[in-house]
């Protein structure tokens, strides 16, 4: 499968946090086969002084969606992530996106604790921006209109 993450830190070394944990997720989720570009923003939907690092990458997996949540939320908590499911100022955040199974069929899920694909990546130019970067327009938009409500 290969799956689509965005990666965000607004506190403290942020580069190394990301850095960080895009060697974890390659040494516990499976091999990072792109990476986009440091994309630097003001927090969006709060308030805060500290400035986001975000990036994409794109992953291939054997883990299923919640296999990867699972192991995402691990790493997040490895590299001292404390606060969840509000919008505050982390170390690190790890989110997934949207994944493509190996024949090419979109991997969608609706569950209480992951919804693929994410419900607002489309509003976020963090996230658009570097997205774009290592997928092209047409998996995007593709996957999107198919797949988002
Ligand atoms: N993440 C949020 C809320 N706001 N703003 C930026 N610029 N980057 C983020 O990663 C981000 C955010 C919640 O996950
Ligand atoms: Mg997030
Ligand atoms: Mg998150």
């Amino acid at each position: 499968m290969t799956c689509y993450l965005s990666l965000g830190s607004n506190l403290g070394d942020r580069e190394k946090h990301i850095d960080n944990a895009c060697r974890m997720i390659a040494a516990q989720c499976g091999s990072v086969v792109a990476r986009s570009g440091n994309h630097y923003s003001e927090p969006w939907g709060y308030r805060s002084e500290h400035t986001y690092l975000n990036i994409c990458i794109r992953i291939e997996t054997t883990l299923t969606p919640i296999e990867l949540l699972d192991v995402t939320q691990q790493i997040e908590r490895e590299l001292g992530r404390t606060q969840k499911n509000v919008y505050a100022d982390r170390i690190i955040d790890i989110d997934l996106l949207f994944c493509i199974a190996g024949d090419g069929a979109p991997v969608t899920c609706r569950s209480e604790r992951l919804t693929l694909p994410h419900p607002l990546m489309t509003q976020r130019d963090f996230v658009m921006v570097p997205l774009h970067e290592i997928a092209d327009g047409q998996t995007i938009e593709t996957y999107i209109q198919n797949h988002t409500q």
